[in-house]
Order: structure tokens, then C-alpha cells, then sequence
């Protein structure tokens, strides 16, 4: 074992590529508030680099972390002493993501019809999808670029439109980068609105009243980063004076809550909001396209994962005015998504359901008046959790897709 191990960190090292060999993702149940104390007391062992999938928690609710192989011994000791019950959840995360890279087929789809829907695609490989599809349909799919990543990439958003000066609907994928079904599913979103647009009744009603945009890779440094050196990245890349550490997290950044509970003031977490709200370019884009644009009546952002559609609000236990109606139509929206292989989701507020989150994007774009905003955690709950099998990316996006449209349609017959 200790061979190998040395012999698959080589590997990694002459890529470059982080290695998770004999990394596990634990999965803990905290039985009172005294133990979820204790599980959170060990995100300050800064040495252990502990990596919370799941969490913070309240009693009986899970908490995932992914533990390093040189702080698993001490973890669970340090569990089993408190008597705090836990279970591995993964064996050996290195072992899913060698069958992942495995499962990217790599191969230049010159056309959208060809392109392979059911595997994870680089940067460059979706950015290509982007560009047909805008050219297989003049006059439908536009590409706007609404802005710059920190490193320079461009921000863009599909545009899909059958008439000027619309209200639209807004979807965006890979906020968070280490998501990959979330980017997997956008792309599959891209395609299905452009298959069914004139065929499917609901659709085509939809397409004459509303725009859509569509914003596949939210977070392209972050992205780009998940494919070259680190699979496990989640926040932007940007530089944060006076830290060594990188990047802020793109879901704490707004101008909701910003800096209340359930994010963190420390650049080296994974909830770090940044300097400021809306230092982060990736954010600051939507949010002056949101104000330029002015009729954005819905807004979607997707991530994974749990299994959950949420609304606001996730920095505040306050309930929105449009509570009732929210909920009615996530329960719509949710048993839609059931009907088609049985994935159970949960929904309810942010707060409620998962856990505190200030300085979300949801909470800030309905705080600017956009009555319709909710975000997916898409598949699973748990057994792969970031690492979700490419063999589940057709299946996540084809019942995604059912309750989307269920929001979409309240959307356009509510606005
Ligand atoms: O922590 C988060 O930002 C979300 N969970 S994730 O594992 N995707 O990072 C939960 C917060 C709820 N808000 C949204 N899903 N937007
Ligand atoms: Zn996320």
C-alpha cells in the first residue's frame, strides 16, 4: 500500500495534478448539539486541511468532510473518543477520479449533434460546444460576453431569444467549479432548449414571451483549475493580499448578508467571502448584468450536491413575503423531477433546509426584486458527491430539466 501510494504521488506530482490517494470523505452524524461543536471545533486544526463537503450541521443532519491519508488516523480517533458516530463514505477518492479521467472521452465534436453529452468536458471543449451552437442557430442562440474572470477568461452567457426587449429568465451552472454535473447539465439545457423550441408547445410559449440566459461556466479560473491541478477547487482564483491563500467563494460574495453567519472572514477556508461584496469579477459581472438588463424575472443557480431546491433566504431565518408561493411551486417543481426516475429532493429556504449562507447570489437577487429565485444541489446525497459518475450526467439533467420548466412556466404565466 505504501508503495503505491508513493508511486501514485509521483504520478501526480510529474502532472501536476493534486493526488487524493487515501483520501476519504467521511461521513459524520452528530447526535446532539455538544458533537456538532466538537465535529466544527475541527475545521480550526488548520494542519489536519480538512475539506467540509457538507456542513455546518445541526444534531442528526450529516457532515461530510473529506479527510486527508496523513490526518484520517487522528480524525478518527479524535471521532471515536467523543464517541461521535461517523461513517467512510469513500473509500479512496483518488480511485473515482482515476475512473473519471478515465470516462472523459476526449474527441473535437465539430457540431453540437455530435458532441458527447453523457461525459465531463474541459474549458476549451465547451467553449467550443458555445460557438456552434451559436452558429447552428443564426437568429436564436446568441453568446454574450458580460464580463472577465480574475485571470482573464471571458464570461459567457448563451443567449436564447425569439424577439427584442424581452424579460428573461436567468440559469447559471458551475458557480462553485468543483461541481461538475452542475456545467454537465447546463450543457444539456443548452442543447434540449434549441431540440424542443417550435416541437414542445410549453417551450415555444415560454421562448415568445421570455428570454433565456444561460451561463455555463460560471467560475472558467476555477474550472480550468479543477482540470489541471486540483479536482477538489471550489472558490475563484483570485489573490487575497496579506495570505498565501486563493481565491473567495463565489457564493458568499454578494451583497446579501454579506459577512454574516455561515461564511468566513479567513482567506484558507472554503466559505471565505473575499475582501469585499462583489470583489469577485465573476459575481460582479452578474450582478451589473442583472441591473443593466432590469427584467430578469426568474433566476436559477445550480449546484450540486444533496439533492435540495431552495429559496430564500440563507442569511436570515426571516421568511420572504413570497414564502407560500415559493414553496408551492418547489413542491411542483420537485415532484416533476421525481416522475422520472424517483430522485427524491427536499426543498424549503436555504436556512431551513441546508444550513446558513450569507452573501448568497439567490438572497441578493431576490432582495432586487426578482420574485423567482431558487438554487438546485443536484444529484447525489452523498455516496459520490463531487465525483458523480459521468454515467449519471444524462439522467441528472433530463429531471432537472422537468422541474426548471415547472419554475420557468410559473415565471412566464406569473410576471
Ligand atoms: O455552501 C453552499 O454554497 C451551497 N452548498 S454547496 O455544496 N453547493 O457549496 C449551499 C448554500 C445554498 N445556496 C445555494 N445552493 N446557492
Ligand atoms: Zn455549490
Amino acid at each position: 500500500m505504501k508503495g503505491v501510494l508513493a508511486l501514485l504521488a509521483l504520478v501526480a506530482a510529474v502532472t501536476s495534478m493534486e493526488d487524493f490517494s487515501g483520501q476519504q470523505v467521511l461521513r459524520i452524524l452528530p447526535a446532539n448539539e455538544e458533537q456538532v461543536t466538537l465535529v466544527h471545533d475541527l475545521e480550526s486544526y488548520e494542519d489536519l486541511k480538512l475539506d467540509f463537503w457538507q456542513g455546518p450541521s445541526r444534531p442528526e443532519r450529516f457532515i461530510d468532510i473529506r479527510v486527508p491519508f496523513f490526518s484520517l488516523q487522528d480524525v478518527k480517533v479524535y471521532l471515536e473518543s467523543n464517541n461521535i458516530q461517523y461513517s467512510i463514505m469513500i473509500e479512496d477518492l483518488q480511485t473515482l477520479l482515476d475512473e473519471e479521467k478515465r470516462d472523459m472521452k476526449i474527441g473535437r465534436a465539430h457540431s453540437t449533434d455530435t458532441f458527447n453529452y453523457g461525459t465531463y468536458h474541459t474549458f476549451d471543449e465547451i467553449n467550443t460546444f458555445i460557438n456552434n451552437l451559436v452558429a447552428e442557430n443564426p437568429g436564436f442562440v446568441s453568446k454574450v460576453q458580460i464580463g472577465s474572470s480574475y485571470q482573464g477568461r471571458p464570461l459567457n452567457v448563451l443567449k436564447f431569444s425569439t424577439g427584442a426587449n424581452r424579460p428573461a429568465f436567468w440559469i447559471d451552472t458551475g458557480i462553485h467549479s468543483r461541481e461538475w454535473v452542475s456545467q454537465a447539465s447546463g450543457l444539456w439545457f443548452a442543447k434540449k432548449i434549441v431540440k424542443d423550441f417550435g416541437s414542445d408547445p410549453s417551450l415555444t410559449a415560454t421562448l415568445n414571451k421570455l428570454d433565456i440566459f444561460l451561463e455555463i461556466v460560471t467560475n472558467p479560473d476555477g474550472y480550468v483549475y479543477t482540470h489541471t491541478s486540483n479536482r477538489m477547487w471550489r472558490k475563484t482564483r483570485s489573490p487575497n493580499t496579506g495570505s498565501t491563500c486563493i481565491g473567495a467563494d463565489p457564493n458568499r460574495n454578494w451583497d446579501a448578508g454579506f459577512g454574516g453567519g455561515g461564511s468566513s472572514s479567513n482567506p484558507c477556508t472554503e466559505t471565505y467571502r473575499g475582501r469585499a461584496a462583489h470583489s469577485e469579477p465573476e459575481v460582479k459581472a452578474i450582478v451589473d448584468f442583472v441591473k443593466s438588463h432590469g427584467k430578469i424575472k426568474g433566476f436559477v443557480s445550480i449546484h450540486s450536491y444533496s439533492q435540495m431546491l431552495l429559496y430564500p433566504y440563507g442569511y436570515t431565518t426571516v421568511r420572504t413575503p413570497d414564502n407560500a408561493e415559493l414553496d408551492n411551486v418547489a413542491r411542483t417543481a420537485v415532484n416533476a423531477l421525481a416522475s422520472l426516475y424517483g430522485t427524491k429532493y427536499t426543498y424549503g429556504s436555504i436556512i431551513t433546509t441546508i444550513y446558513q449562507a450569507s452573501g448568497g447570489s439567490i438572497d441578493w437577487t431576490y432582495n432586487q426584486g426578482i420574485k423567482y429565485s431558487y438554487t438546485f444541489e443536484l444529484r447525489d446525497t452523498g455516496r459520490y458527491g463531487f465525483a458523480l459518475p459521468a454515467n449519471q450526467i444524462i439522467p441528472t439533467a433530463e429531471e432537472t430539466w422537468l422541474a426548471l420548466t415547472k419554475l420557468i412556466e410559473h415565471t412566464r404565466d406569473n410576471s
